[in-house]
Order: C-alpha cells, then sequence, then structure tokens
C-alpha cells in the first residue's frame, strides 16, 4: 500500500451506498465523520483546525489566514450516489502533498462544506459564504427536502464574509477531470463555464386519471415533458449543455393527472451569451407550450455562477513547473471558481479515464492520483 493507498482506503467506506456511489450530503453523519478524519490527518502533522462559521473546516501549517499562505483543499460532499473522488480527492492529495513539502511553508487546508448544493441546493454554499458572495441569513433560510435549514444543520447563523481570505497568497485545489480532455495524468484549468440551475415550477389542474377527457386536461407533466425535450434541443443547437436529472410531482399518484410538476434545469455553455440565450429559449418555448396546455410556470434561478477564468499567468506558470501540463476549461462549477474573484486561483486536475463523474463509475487510476499528489506538492513548494 501507498500512503495515498492507505488513506484512501480510510476513507472510501464512509457514506457508501449499495449503489456503490456516495450519500455525503453535508452536515449529515457520512460528512461529519469525514470531518472527524480530516480533524485526525491534522492532528497527525500538528496542523491547527479552524471552523470559519460557515461551515468550512481549515487545517493551517503556520497562524490561520497568516499573509502569505498557499491555500488548497476541497470539498468531502457528494451528489446522491456521486462518485468517491469528487471533491475528497483534492482533501487527501493536499495532506500527502502537504507531507511532501518543506515544514516551513505556510499553508493552509480546507474542507468547504455544501460543494455540490446536494442538501440546500446552493453550490459552493461554504467559499459563497466565505467570500460574501452570499448572506449569512439567505444561507441559513435554506432548507433540505426535510425542511431542516442550514442554519439549523450548521447550529445558528453562518458568520458570512471573512476578509483575512485578502491574506491568502494563492488557492490551489486539486480535482479529479470530469470530462473526458485530459489524456495524461495531470492538468492544469483554464476556466469554469458558465452555469446555473433553474426550478421550473409547472402547475395545472389535478384530477383523476380514469375520468377525465384528454381534452378537459390542464396537465403540467405535458408542458413539463416539452420543456425537457426542448432545453435538449436548444442545448445540441448552441453546442451548450442542458439537464433535467431531479423532478418532484405533485401528488404524484399512478391515477392522478398531476397538479404540479417542479423539475430543475441545469444549464451550462461556453459562455454568458449562449447560456443565457439559452435559458431564455427554453423559457419562452416552455412559456408558450403553457399557454397551449392551460398550465403555468414559473422558473426561479436558484444559483448563477459567471464565467471563471482562471489567472492566466498562474496557469501558465504551474502547466511549466509541471511539464508543460495541458491547461483545459472544465463544464464543471467548483470552490476555487468561487474563490477566484478574491484569491489568486489555480486548479489541477485529475485524469479520469472515462469521464464519468456524479456518478458511482467515476474512477481515477493509484497512479494518477499519485501523480496528482506529487504534482501537487511541487506546486505548494513553489508557490509557498
Ligand atoms: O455541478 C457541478 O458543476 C459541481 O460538481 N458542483
Ligand atoms: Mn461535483
Ligand atoms: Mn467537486
Amino acid at each position: 500500500m501507498s500512503d495515498f493507498t492507505e488513506l484512501w482506503a480510510e476513507i472510501a467506506p464512509v457514506g457508501r451506498a449499495e449503489s456503490g456511489g456516495y450519500l455525503r450530503y453535508a452536515l449529515t453523519p457520512p460528512e461529519l465523520t469525514l470531518r472527524d478524519w480530516f480533524r485526525t490527518q491534522a492532528a497527525r502533522r500538528d496542523m491547527r483546525v479552524t471552523d470559519d462559521g460557515n461551515g468550512n473546516l481549515f487545517a493551517w501549517r503556520g497562524e490561520p489566514w497568516a499573509p502569505g499562505t498557499v491555500l488548497t483543499g476541497s470539498h468531502f460532499d457528494s451528489v446522491p450516489h456521486g462518485g468517491g473522488y469528487d471533491g475528497p480527492l483534492g482533501i487527501v492529495s493536499a495532506f500527502l502533498a502537504a507531507d511532501k513539502i518543506d515544514k516551513s511553508r505556510k499553508i493552509g487546508i480546507a474542507a468547504f462544506v455544501e460543494e455540490e448544493g446536494g442538501r440546500f441546493g446552493v453550490p459552493c454554499l461554504g467559499s459563497r459564504l466565505l467570500t460574501g458572495a452570499i448572506t449569512p441569513e439567505k444561507a441559513a433560510s435554506l432548507r433540505d427536502r426535510d425542511g431542516i435549514t442550514f442554519g439549523e444543520a450548521l447550529g445558528g447563523t453562518p458568520r458570512g464574509h471573512d476578509p483575512r481570505i485578502a491574506n491568502v497568497a494563492a488557492l490551489v485545489e486539486l480535482h479529479i477531470e470530469q470530462g473526458r480532455a485530459l489524456t495524461v495524468p495531470v492538468g492544469v484549468a483554464s476556466a469554469i463555464w458558465p452555469h446555473g440551475r433553474w426550478r421550473m415550477d409547472f402547475a395545472g389542474v389535478g384530477d383523476h386519471a380514469g375520468t377525465t377527457l384528454m381534452a378537459d386536461r390542464h396537465d403540467p407533466m405535458l408542458t413539463f415533458a416539452f420543456t425537457v425535450l426542448a432545453a435538449n434541443k436548444e442545448a445540441r443547437l448552441s453546442g451548450a449543455h442542458a439537464t433535467v436529472g431531479r423532478v418532484q410531482v405533485e401528488p404524484n399518484a399512478t391515477n392522478a393527472i398531476p397538479s404540479l410538476v417542479r423539475g430543475w434545469l441545469d444549464a451550462r455553455a461556453a459562455d454568458t451569451a449562449t447560456l443565457e440565450r439559452l435559458v431564455d429559449e427554453v423559457v419562452r418555448k416552455a412559456t408558450e407550450r403553457a399557454g397551449r396546455d392551460g398550465t403555468a410556470l414559473a422558473v426561479t434561478p436558484e444559483s448563477v455562477s459567471g464565467e471563471v477564468a482562471f489567472d492566466e499567468a498562474l496557469a501558465k506558470r504551474l502547466s511549466d513547473l509541471l511539464d508543460g501540463a495541458p491547461i483545459l476549461p472544465t463544464g464543471a462549477g467548483h470552490d476555487a471558481g468561487v474563490l477566484s474573484a478574491h484569491i489568486p486561483t489555480a486548479m489541477l486536475f485529475v485524469r479520469n479515464p472515462t469521464g464519468v463523474s456524479h456518478s458511482p463509475a467515476e474512477h481515477a487510476s493509484d497512479e494518477d492520483c499519485e501523480a496528482g499528489i506529487e504534482a501537487l506538492a511541487t506546486v505548494l513548494e513553489e508557490l509557498g
């Protein structure tokens, strides 16, 4: 066993479902167990652990937020039945990279809360709070599917923006690549596509499935189904990405015409104008169809992230440092994207041979993960 496989084996069983995917929702028992594991790793390295009052954990070599600190890390939480690498790989790699560099280097390892937005609906919630991109009050009021608020789960109102982020010299987040573009063990991020999630509420008239004539129906499932197809078509036509992976139906009965269908549109594009055109066209077509179906559509943007162009000079510097590692964009959002507006930020990607992610099938080889750790250590040594 290597240091990596040993540490990986410690966390692999935590929150794993029968599907082989993970149910590591923010501040739930599996993720809290990983937080305890984080504290143990920090203690083994005489690193001080702090909680920023927003649910983000940090392990420090040197004083917390000391000027010149280089920050690394990622997140523990997963999407439902997501892969084990998305997030935790960045944290495990951070501890192992810290083991390899001069102990005089001031570094911080972060475990950001609710990166996936899988419990409270807003992705990168912890880094948005830390940077002031969301107010503590708004964050505290977010509810999970059981009606528990983030404030209740956190044990109080989050602290919000921490001006000490200005002390950080650089942030480097290591993450498994989530596309099929990286064909060597390690890459460097150039950009994150603008993306967002929009909640679409289709309201109709609930009624009996057996006695209601087809001509008399106002069935929101029809408008919803049309909208899913329209989103797919518009995305294909514009080279963007559109997904509806989450649906709620009321009353969700086999023999009842729904009164409400709630679906979430996840839309992403290489540039903001394309993304806006895509969403506008989908909403226009869906609204027009609602008129024909006698249903009503309400669209609520739940989180929208603008394009992130990582620090170009820093990306080039890291690519040169890593023997010409390829520099590539991603359609996946990351805490590093949120922080990049406040701190010189870079991302390292570790090859994902199939590119599959947000799925139990997500995988990276031990060799590539170990190459990622070496790369992260090289970068932390250089930037520290
Ligand atoms: O959904 C995303 O882009 C990321 O995995 N949070
Ligand atoms: Mn993810
Ligand atoms: Mn992630």
